[in-house]
């Protein structure tokens, strides 16, 4: 029998970490209206309507083809009844009326962007410059910089991009860098010290550093943890601009925002792991890992609850195999 819906369909697992997601999105249409939606409710701390929506977006974003008809929804997982009405406004031929405030007059949005405004303020001078886009010629020119100040401070240390910029994307609001010491030790000091040189460069608006309060002794083994303990660091740096692009302006400069982590090297891999993102593919990862495996992934480690012993990891490979789970690329974790 040759009609589609008659095939077996072959199953989309409802964990990221199950699925390639590149970027190479066929359901844009589909998953913009989910995203915007997920924003909005995220904004009025709606979190649970909103990671739904999400979890939504994220499984149509892996499918090979684009949607033709509402019933190909039918055993796609992560879907529920709002997901479904969304794609089924959206596969109207009518111009969209916004389907979001359409949605999102149905929840309450109450107490809404204060404590977004105020983390933003002191950040306000850079504002109109942090909130464009960061281009993948930026971030390698940043790369540089961040080199320079690295290698400058410690020979021996190593910088890789990581974030969104590791997986492929071509724009970020940000640039990631993972900072590799293979002395135990620097990693507490390297960042005090590249800032430093940063100020000394005069290329620093900002900067917001977290000492390390990392301890081997305490790693957890009962739940994994949200956040890191590593020294890090969250900046905003001057970037020099190729061209002078706004002459009107006088500045040749632009504001780009830039997030440095520097973990022991023992903790690397766990930690390049989970600063490659994406955010829904590792808390994806980590509900599998736990729920099918018994395991608790963090960015620290990995713990087997069977044995009660913590997984070695050279290589991102080595945890998918601990895990059970076929290999994905950094280009395919765009979940
Ligand atoms: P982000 O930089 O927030 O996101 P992104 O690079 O995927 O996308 P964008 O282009 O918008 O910048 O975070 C990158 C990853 O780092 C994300 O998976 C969360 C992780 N992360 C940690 O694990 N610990 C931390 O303390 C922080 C700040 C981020
Ligand atoms: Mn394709
Ligand atoms: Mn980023
Ligand atoms: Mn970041």
């Amino acid at each position: 029998c040759a009609h589609p819906s008659a095939k077996p369909e072959s199953a989309v697992s409802p964990y990221a970490c199950q699925r390639r997601t590149t970027l190479d999105n066929h359901n844009k249409i589909f998953t913009d209206a989910l995203e915007v939606l997920a924003e909005n409710l995220e904004l009025c701390g709606n979190q649970g309507p909103s990671l739904a929506f999400r979890r939504a977006a994220s499984m149509l974003k892996s499918l090979p083809a684009a949607l033709r008809r509402l019933e190909e929804t039918q055993h796609l997982p992560c879907l529920g009844e709002h997901s479904r009405a969304i794609i089924e406004v959206q596969h109207e031929p009518r111009p969209s009326l916004s389907v979001s405030t359409h949605i999102s007059s149905h929840l309450s949005c109450s107490a809404p962007a204060e404590a977004l405004i105020n983390t933003l303020s002191h950040r306000f001078l850079f504002y109109e410059d942090i909130s464009k886009p960061v281009s993948r010629t930026e971030a390698s020119a940043l790369k540089i910089i961040v080199e320079e100040a690295v290698i400058c401070v410690n020979p021996s240390a190593t910088v890789s991009i990581t974030g969104g910029f590791r997986r492929g994307k071509e724009f970020g609001h940000d640039v990631d860098f993972i900072i590799k010491t293979p002395e135990a030790g620097q990693e507490d000091v390297i960042l005090p010290a590249v800032i430093k040189r940063f100020k000394s460069q005069n290329i620093l608006l900002y900067s917001d550093l977290q000492e390390s309060t990392f301890d081997l002794r305490k790693l957890p083994t009962h739940c994994f943890e949200a956040m890191d303990h590593f020294s890090k660091c969250f900046l905003i740096i001057k970037l020099k601009r190729e061209q002078e692009t706004d002459a009107r302006a006088g500045k040749d400069w632009r504001a780009v925002r830039v997030d440095l982590v520097a973990p022991p090297l023992e903790r690397f891999t766990y930690a390049l792991l989970g600063w490659t993102g994406s955010t829904l593919f590792l808390r994806d990862l980590r509900r599998f890992a736990r729920l099918e495996r018994g395991k608790l992934l963090d960015n620290h480690a990995l713990y087997d609850k069977a044995t009660n012993t913590f997984l070695p990891a050279k290589t991102e490979e080595d945890i998918f195999a601990h895990l059970g789970l076929e290999y994905i690329e950094p280009w395919q974790r765009n979940a």
